[in-house]
């Protein structure tokens, strides 16, 4: 089916929150006048009305009761927010990140979308656009906390994402049943400029739909299969798990002494530090069980094992990261390359390291999947100082903005990409030159 604009739409819309599959003429349309606010399904009072559209603009955008147009569509089945990218006949790339509480999701995010934004265009040749920019709030919200700030001697940090609550999590009713669904933010990549396939940006370009989530999800305890919560990592084209050493015994043991990263110390304080394995071993149970695969099956979805805050544990591999990619530091007049086997060498290196300090977060990732990359990134590239004591007792760590510099960053996402997708992300050839 092509609109008037000429795009092409999919047979059959997959709703990103609930999974649903649907037609896309069965789609409901979100009013746009002000005072048609509420839908009696969702919690979130802020949500406008949700309902089926007879009358449309020369556009094809849905006039509600109120005369006003909108654009925006949703589920049938939870009723949700559908961007219309999800409507078009397109590959989408679904990601998820996940890991303990405080193991640096949210700081990484915000570090990806500070690189997607820089990084991508200038070294790579890769546009990077949002194409429903209210869902990627929080990602932008984070994004200015930690970098946006004028003054390079501000000390800056993110809050906690909460378990719940409407800005990471959107509230259904079915018949008295409350789920919950986390936001996905939405990111458009497309060659340009001088990418090789600048020329043909439509065949090239994915949409890419990211899940963040709260750490308490992938506790044993609240991780139960049937969870909305944490179901779309079933549904995931590649799982980013984010590995905290600060967090992890035999890191800590190691690193107490030798970083100057508070967050050690205060681990050894903590007492509590559950292996991190077990998340990932019950995630992997979990997706196995939704997907109906054997235990001991690994899968063919790539996992990255992110192995966080590499600025506090760098000693332990002796030194600097080598390039990711081809060409001079912040010469941007040609198309670097993505060097995928210097990134599968530091990937081995990294490997031998988690085998010898905790080879059960190796075995637990081999386990999961087939196509392990272990890569290490740091969103900051300095350590945070301890600020005060929080009212529940906890400590408040913040970042001197000026210091702030990510340290690889976008590696994964380059590297997923690379993985699932050809022509995107130009790759060097073994010898080190852009292809
Ligand atoms: N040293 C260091 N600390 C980090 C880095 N990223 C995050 N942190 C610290 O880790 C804590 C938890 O990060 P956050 O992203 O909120 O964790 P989340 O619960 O997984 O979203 C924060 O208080 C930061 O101080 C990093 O790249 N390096
Ligand atoms: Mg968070």
């Amino acid at each position: 089916m092509a609109t008037p604009t000429g795009i092409e739409l999919l047979n059959e819309v997959t709703c990103p929150n609930c999974w649903q599959k649907f037609p896309p003429e069965d789609a409901l349309a979100i009013a746009g006048h002000g005072d048609l606010m509420g839908d009696p399904r969702l919690t979130n009072d802020q949500e406008h009305l949700r309902f089926v559209p007879t009358r449309f603009t020369p556009e094809c955008a849905a006039l509600d009761e109120k005369d006003t147009s909108s654009f925006d569509l949703a589920c049938p089945n939870c009723r949700l927010l559908v961007p219309r990218v999800m409507f078009e006949r397109r590959d989408t790339l679904f990601l998820s990140i996940f890991g303990r509480v405080s193991s640096g999701k949210s700081y990484f995010l915000s570090a990806l979308g500070r690189q997607l934004n820089s990084s991508f265009p200038q070294r790579f040749g890769l546009g990077v656009t949002e194409p429903h920019s209210a869902s990627n709030a929080v990602i932008r919200d984070y994004e200015n906390k930690l970098f946006n700030n004028p003054d390079p001697d501000a000390l800056v940090d993110i809050p906690a994402t909460q378990p719940s609550g409407h800005k990471h999590y959107q509230e259904v009713e079915y018949a008295g049943d409350l789920r919950r669904y986390p936001r996905p933010m939405y990111f458009q990549v497309a060659p340009t400029g001088r990418h090789p396939n600048a020329k043909d940006p439509v065949r090239y370009m994915r949409t890419i739909c990211l899940y963040d989530n709260s750490g308490e999800h992938f506790a044993p305890q609240w991780a139960k299969p049937n969870r909305p919560e944490t179901e779309h990592l079933a549904r995931s084209s590649a799982m980013l798990f984010v590995f905290d050493p600060t967090r992890e015994p035999a890191f800590i043991e190691r690193c107490r002494v030798a970083s100057s990263d508070p967050q050690f110390e205060e681990a050894v304080k903590n007492k509590e530090n559950e292996p991190q394995a077990v998340i990932l071993a019950t995630a992997d149970q979990n997706v196995k069980k939704w997907l109906g695969r054997e235990i001991a099956a690994p899968l063919d979805t790539p996992l990255v094992v992110m192995v966080a805050k590499f600025d506090a544990w760098r000693h332990l591999v002796k030194g600097e990261l080598p390039s990711f990619a081809t060409g001079r530091e912040g010469d941007f007049s040609v198309i670097q390359g993505f060097r995928v086997d210097e990134v599968e060498r530091v990937s081995t290196k990294i490997r031998e390291l988690l085998l010898t300090l905790c080879p059960l977060i190796v075995s637990t990732a081999e386990r999961f999947s087939r196509r392990v990359c272990y890569i290490p990134t740091s969103a900051t590239g300095c350590s945070p100082t301890m600020v005060e004591q929080s009212a529940d007792g906890n400590p408040c760590y913040k970042f001197r903005r000026g210091s702030i510099r990510p340290i690889w960053a976008e590696v994964p996402l380059l590297w997923i990409l690379q993985e699932l997708t050809s022509g995107v992300v130009p790759v060097a050839s073994v010898r080190g030159t852009s292809a």
